[in-house]
């Protein structure tokens, strides 16, 4: 690897946007980078590649095995220490202890009385390849795997797969009608992060959703992470979202697989702002008020930044907001807190923010 190339490449993007991965590599880690074995070379290039390639990138590494962030440690530990806003010597914990009942949204804004509420999970299956490092046949083994395992769940639903040829294929009728209903993901191979990462290689062999028969839970397969674990509720407690793919994790477990977990940095996740506990909760609130019709994005992205909040376009990361400046709001942070946390920090920020918009 020509590493005065890509110190060329950071030195060029940073101006442009520095990414976390242009921030950290430093000339310490320029040095370090070249000490490596070649194949450990070629390897930490890989886990740069989308930063390199992506002068929009925000953090810039994705992992191409789960392995990587203990080689590249003198690397990534700063890197995540920064993104997670992790001070000392931070052990994730896991807690799910999350009550029906408390985070009522209608009582921060009684128009949140059904709001689309949504929970996901990253989880990476201990012993395969990172989605970006994986090849065709790893991922359509580890398809097959996963069908074996939603066979055994008590909770009716279906595999559908995106793998041309296989028994259950979606109809590119069906594949549009779920990403319409947010159920599906997109085509990988739009979203250039994906496809310059080599998470979107060999598109779309090992690709599907399980989908359960009352379209709450759903399971994605072979996405950015090998798993992505969802539950959708259109209500107004937050509760009810966390206590429904918590019963969808306990059937992945009691079906034999063991998730990839480092001892620090817990939940071991393809791009390291989802390490820790995986977790993304969010749902889809209006501020027009805040986004001035959703002319303003960054007026709100900043403001729920300021709450440690993310809001999103609709349609997920990198997607525009409408004119009712419909957004996707969580908390930013995954690593560093416990599941109940997340739903926490959500609930307190929206309190936060409805307050500024209401009060406009
Ligand atoms: N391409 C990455 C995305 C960062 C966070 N989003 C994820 N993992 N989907 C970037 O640095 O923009």
């Amino acid at each position: 690897v020509d590493w005065n190339k890509v110190q060329e490449r950071w030195n060029y993007l940073r101006p442009i946007k520095e990414s976390l991965a242009a921030k950290y590599y430093t000339n310490e880690v320029h040095e370090k980078a070249q000490s490596l074995s070649q194949a450990d070379q070629r390897r930490l290039l890989d886990v740069m590649m989308g930063g390199l390639c992506n002068q929009d990138s925000g953090v810039g590494v994705y992992a191409t095995r789960p392995e990587d962030y203990d080689a590249f440690s003198f690397y990534l530990e700063p890197l995540i220490r920064t993104y997670h806003n992790i001070e000392g010597d931070t052990k994730q914990e896991h807690d799910w202890n999350i009550p029906i009942g408390k985070y009522l949204l209608k009582e921060i804004n009684p128009k949140l009385e059904k709001v689309s509420m949504r929970a996901r999970v990253a989880r990476n299956v201990k012993g395969w390849n990172l989605p970006p490092s994986m090849d065709k046949a790893e991922r359509l083994k580890f398809e097959a795997t996963m069908e074996e395992v939603f066979a055994k769940f008590n909770i009716p639903g279906t595999y559908h797969s995106q793998t041309p040829g296989h028994k259950n294929e979606l109809s590119n009728e069906k594949a549009e009608e779920f990403r319409k209903a947010h159920f599906l993901f997109n085509d990988m191979t739009t979203d250039n992060h994906l496809t310059t990462s080599g998470v979107a290689n060999d598109w779309p062999h090992g690709r599907g959703i399980w989908l359960s028969e009352d379209k709450t839970k759903m399971i994605w397969v072979g996405e950015e992470d090998q798993l992505r674990i969802i539950s959708i509720v259109h209500g107004n407690d937050l509760g009810v979202v966390d206590n429904s793919l918590k019963d969808l994790l306990t059937q992945m477990e009691k079906g034999g697989i063991t998730f990839a977990e480092h001892p620090t940095y817990g939940i071991i996740t393809t791009c390291p702002t989802n390490m820790g506990t995986g977790k993304r909760q969010s749902i889809l609130g209006q501020f027009p008020n805040i986004s001035k019709k959703g002319t303003d994005e960054k007026a709100l992205k900043e403001l729920a930044k300021s709450f440690n909040l993310q809001a999103r376009g609709m349609g997920g990361e990198h997607s525009a907001m409408d004119e009712n400046g419909t957004a996707d709001i969580s908390p930013s942070a995954r690593f560093g807190v416990t599941e109940a946390t997340v739903a926490q920090r959500l609930y307190d920020g929206l309190v936060k923010l409805y307050q500024i918009e209401l009060g406009k």
